[in-house]
Formats: C-alpha cells, sequence, structure tokens
C-alpha cells in the first residue's frame, strides 16, 4: 500500500460551530479543504492506527465523494476499519447507535443538517467520539487548532470504493465494511417502544403522514412505518433521498414544512404527521388542527415516556437547551426527578446522559433524544409519540390540553433573523451585553450572559447567550446561531408563562406580541437589522 503524503497550506476559518464545520459546498470542494480538517480531526485524536470508525453522511451533494476522501484518508492514517452505510447513506441517530453497537472508536458524519444541499448550497462534518456523541469542546477546540498550523495530510492512490453493495472490501491494510443504514436502527427503537400497541393503533384506522423532505429518514421511515408497524403505503411522503433535497430546506418547521402544515390543519388531514430534518435528527410534531413546540413536545414525552417500554424505569432527569421553554422543568420538578439547563448543541448533553443524571433531553429547534444513542433523533421521538398516543387513548391535541392543565402552558416561539449583516449582529448582541450591569430598564427584572458549568467534568462554557428576565415571569432569549453559512443569524426566543387556570388557548404570537414590543423597544432590533417582521417563525 503506498501512503501519499501531500502538502498543504491551512485554511482559514475551519472552527467547528454548534454542530461541526459548516460552510457552502462550493468551499469544502477546494482542492484540500476537507483533507485539511479532516488530518487535523484525525491528529487530535491521537491518530488512527488499529482506529475503527463509522462513516456516514445524509445523502447530500458532495456526500459520496467526501466519503471516499475520508475512507482513503482513514487507511492511510493507520485505521483498521470503517463502517458505512451502504450508498455512503447513515441517519445521524443511526450512525451514533452504530458507534455504540459496534463499540467504534469514533465516527465521520457528513452533513450540514436542515440547512438546503446542493452545490450552491451547504455542506458539513463533524465528528463524534467514541460514546456516539459529538466531539466536545475540548476536541473541537484541539481541531480547530490543528487547521491553524496544518502542513500535510495523508491519502491513497486508490481508486473509488464501491459502496453499493453490502459486505466488506480491503482498502490497503484498512476494511471498509458497508452495512445496510437502516438494520441496526430499527432493531433499537423495536427494543424501545411497544410496536404491537402502535401497530394496532393504526390498525385501527388512526392516520399518519410523516414527511421525510427528500432527506435521510426516507429509508427508515418507510421500513419502520409502512414496513414493520403495518402503516399503509404513502404514510411517508418524499421519502427517497435527494442530493438537492428536492431543492428545500429540509428543515421540520412551520415555514419549510408548510405543505404538511396546512394537511394537518385541513378537514381531512391525518391525526398525526411529522417531519424530519436533512440529516434525520429533528422531528416536528402535528396533530389534526395542532402544531406542538419543541419545547411543549419535551415536556409531554417526558411526563409520558414512562408508558414506553424502553422507559418504564422512569427518567433519572430531564435535560434542555437554555432557549428551550422550562416546560420540561415544570414536569421534573412534578415527578422529583432532575433538572438541566445546557447550552445550545447536543455536545452538552453527552457527560450528563454518560453520567445517567438524564434520561431525556431536547432542544427548542425540534431536536428530542434519550440514553438510546448520544444524538437527537426524529424518528424516536415520532415513535415515542405514537406508543403515547396508543397507550393514552387520546389524540394529541386532547394530550396537549391536558398536559396543560396539569402544568400550565409556556408559551413559545423562536424568531430567527437570518443573513444578518456579520458586525450589526455582533453590535446588538453586544450593546445587550452591557445592558446587562447597572440599572435594569422598567420591566426587568434582570439581564445576564448564559453560561454553563458541566456538572460532571466541571468545564465551563461561557457567552451561551443573553436572557432577558421580565418581571412577572416572561422570558427572551437572544443569541447568534453557530449553524449559518452567510453573514449572521439572530434568534430571539420568547416565553411567557400561564398557569392551569389561565387562558391555554390564545393564538401564539398574540400572547408573546407584548413580549416582542418590549425586546424591540430594549435593542431597536428591527430598524438596526432593516427587517419589519423575522425570516422563520417557530
Ligand atoms: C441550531 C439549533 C441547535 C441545534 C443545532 C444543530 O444551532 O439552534 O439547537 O443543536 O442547530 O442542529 P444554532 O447554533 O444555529 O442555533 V442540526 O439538526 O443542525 O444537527
Ligand atoms: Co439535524
Amino acid at each position: 500500500m503506498d501512503v501519499v503524503s501531500k502538502p498543504i497550506t491551512p485554511f482559514d476559518g475551519q472552527k467547528p460551530g454548534t454542530s461541526g464545520l459548516r460552510k457552502k459546498t462550493r468551499v469544502f470542494m477546494e482542492p484540500g479543504y476537507l483533507e485539511a480538517f479532516v488530518q487535523s480531526t484525525f491528529d487530535a485524536i491521537g491518530g488512527c492506527a488499529g482506529k475503527t470508525f463509522v462513516v456516514g453522511g445524509d445523502g447530500r451533494y458532495f456526500n459520496a465523494e467526501a466519503i471516499q476522501t475520508i475512507l482513503r484518508m482513514a487507511a492511510a492514517n493507520g485505521a483498521a476499519r470503517c463502517i458505512v452505510g451502504q450508498n455512503g447513506l447513515l441517519s445521524t441517530p443511526a450512525a451514533s447507535n452504530l458507534i455504540r453497537k459496534r463499540e467504534a472508536n469514533g465516527g465521520l458524519i457528513l452533513s450540514a443538517s436542515h440547512n438546503p444541499g446542493g452545490i450552491d448550497e451547504d455542506f458539513g462534518i463533524k465528528y463524534n467520539i467514541a460514546n456516539g456523541g459529538p466531539a466536545p469542546e475540548s476536541v473541537t477546540a484541539k481541531i480547530f487548532e490543528n487547521t491553524k498550523g496544518i502542513s500535510g495530510y495523508k491519502t491513497l492512490g486508490t481508486p473509488d470504493i464501491d459502496l453499493s453493495a453490502i459486505g466488506e472490501t480491503e482498502v490497503g491494510t484498512m476494511t471498509v465494511e458497508v452495512v445496510d443504514p437502516v438494520t441496526e436502527y430499527a432493531a433499537l427503537m423495536e427494543e424501545l417502544f411497544d410496536f404491537d400497541a402502535i401497530r394496532a393503533l393504526l390498525a385501527g384506522g388512526f392516520s399518519v403522514k410523516f414527511d421525510a423532505m427528500h432527506a435521510v429518514t426516507g429509508p427508515y421511515a418507510t421500513a419502520i412505518l409502512e414496513g414493520t408497524l403495518g402503516a399503509p403505503a404513502g404514510t411517508v411522503l418524499n421519502g427517497i433521498p435527494l442530493v438537492d433535497f428536492g431543492k428545500g430546506h429540509p428543515d421540520p418547521n412551520p415555514i419549510w414544512a408548510k405543505p404538511l402544515v396546512d394537511l394537518v390543519m385541513s378537514e381531512d388531514g391525518p391525526d398525526f404527521a411529522a417531519a424530519s430534518d436533512g440529516d434525520g435528527d429533528r422531528n416536528m410534531i402535528l396533530g389534526k388542527g395542532i402544531y406542538v413546540t419543541p419545547s411543549d413536545s419535551l415536556a409531554v414525552l417526558a411526563a409520558n415516556a414512562h408508558l414506553a417500554p424502553g422507559y418504564a424505569r422512569g427518567l433519572a432527569g430531564v435535560a434542555r437547551s437554555m432557549p428551550t421553554s422550562r416546560a420540561a422543568d415544570r414536569v421534573a420538578e412534578k415527578a422529583g426527578i432532575n433538572a438541566f439547563e445546557t447550552p445550545t448543541g447536543w455536545k452538552f448533553f453527552g457527560n450528563l446522559l454518560d453520567a445517567g443524571k438524564a434520561t431525556l433531553c431536547g432542544e427548542e429547534s425540534a431536536g428530542t433524544g434519550s440514553d438510546h444513542v448520544r444524538e437527537k433523533d426524529g424518528l424516536w421521538a415520532v415513535l415515542l409519540w405514537l406508543n403515547v398516543l396508543a397507550s393514552r387513548k387520546m389524540s394529541v391535541q386532547d394530550v396537549l390540553m391536558d398536559h396543560w392543565r396539569t402544568y400550565g402552558r409556556d408559551y413559545y416561539s423562536r424568531h430567527d433573523y437570518e443573513a444578518v449583516d456579520t458586525a450589526v449582529a455582533e453590535a446588538i448582541m453586544a450593546d445587550l451585553q452591557s445592558l446587562s450591569t447597572g440599572t435594569m430598564p422598567e420591566g426587568i427584572e434582570k439581564i445576564d450572559s448564559f453560561s454553563y458549568t458541566d456538572p460532571v467534568d466541571g468545564s465551563v462554557s461561557e457567552n451561551q447567550g443573553m436572557r432577558v428576565f421580565f418581571e412577572g415571569g416572561a422570558r427572551a432569549v437572544m443569541r447568534l446561531s453557530g449553524t449559518g453559512t452567510e453573514g449572521a443569524t439572530i434568534r430571539l426566543y420568547l416565553e411567557q408563562y400561564t398557569p392551569p387556570d389561565g387562558d391555554l388557548t390564545i393564538d401564539t404570537q398574540e400572547a408573546l406580541a407584548p413580549l416582542v414590543a418590549a425586546i424591540d423597544k430594549l435593542t431597536d432590533l428591527k430598524t438596526r437589522t432593516g427587517r419589519d417582521a423575522p425570516d422563520v417563525m417557530t
């Protein structure tokens, strides 16, 4: 085997964000760009010698080429084995599961998640560690350091490897094992949920639609929902993964999955509908005539998870990212279990899950998951909801109403201002930061910058978003996105609590309008960004 060492000069800006390195696809296609990041990653983990990695992605444009590059580099760097999804496909949760099941040393996941795909859209890569979860900041910081001083990478001069057939091939001294992307994941789901109960629910005429948004969950949802669980053909919409996701944003929210939302809001819509994102780790839950906010979904699942066999033992705790509403905390408090508040990004949940401190985790950005893997998991959330509905024999709307009548309702919405001039966005954040000291403006109790100390390893993550606490309990959070590829995205998260005996059926945007006005007064957001409305409201 001839290992080739190629010289290279560093690229600027290879700093992993909330979830790996995300850039325009054409940037990743620049000669040496991907190689520089991958070699920096291998060097950051002490090399590849004798190691096993899981490699796969969401099938977007450049996925197939990038996987070939990574396999050649892993072999040249001395890896023993790479386990790859057939045709290079693996959803993020399925990759996490494979890393754990096969006791791999880590994994490389190729995805820009909910961002659109195509030569003029986005691409991404992230490294996951042996627990199956995203590399923690200590590792991503090392990778970034390496990218600044990299001078070369190792590869092989071998031709492309055929990833279309299941089985093993040798590449130099490394074995490439091509596996079915769905099998192991589907088996895990069957362990966790009462498939008989869900099957009976579906057989009884309860109708479901799942929108895979032309992304990676198509094959998983088709096999599990239409295959094992017997839902009628056509339950899964847009089920064939396309390199450009049919030119849409594979982002399961009311804006980008509007056709599905329109369907459940219509007279003859299904009883339950859901969608997932590009790499299969996000979920949107809908019931006939109703959208469940991700924050409420986490709270409802926390209150009902024990109805599924995999969680019958009860939960050790619930963790949520800071901008996620406090609805889950109310469930934890009543149940007398741990509640954690972490910075945005799944990597912060890993330690809590590993230490057995939390069982369920969630983010307002449509991410929900548990200790079954170390990533958020879109289809898992869908199946848990179906298990709960099968067990409680109630509609989504009734489950939600019952939840609010018990715990109260946290009216919640996120407003995104996308592709804002970076300097403007940073100035807005800086001004909010300076308001945090000194006398508070009228109606505001406290403004602070969120900082997190990991209760397991003591690591500290600062500047994780500005929080504004209003008198009377409302909260607004503002932070800049760490996954965008164009300018800055300002995320404004708004929440207002109403107790069980209050008005639980106000329109969300109406309920939050006073809060929006108060934040605009505080930050002058609309004038400074030059926008009269957010680009996305979830
Ligand atoms: C966004 C979400 C965050 C999520 C991250 C990755 O990050 O807010 O909650 O963990 O995307 O999700 P940011 O920094 O843009 O706000 V995914 O589905 O891209 O893996
Ligand atoms: Co995703």
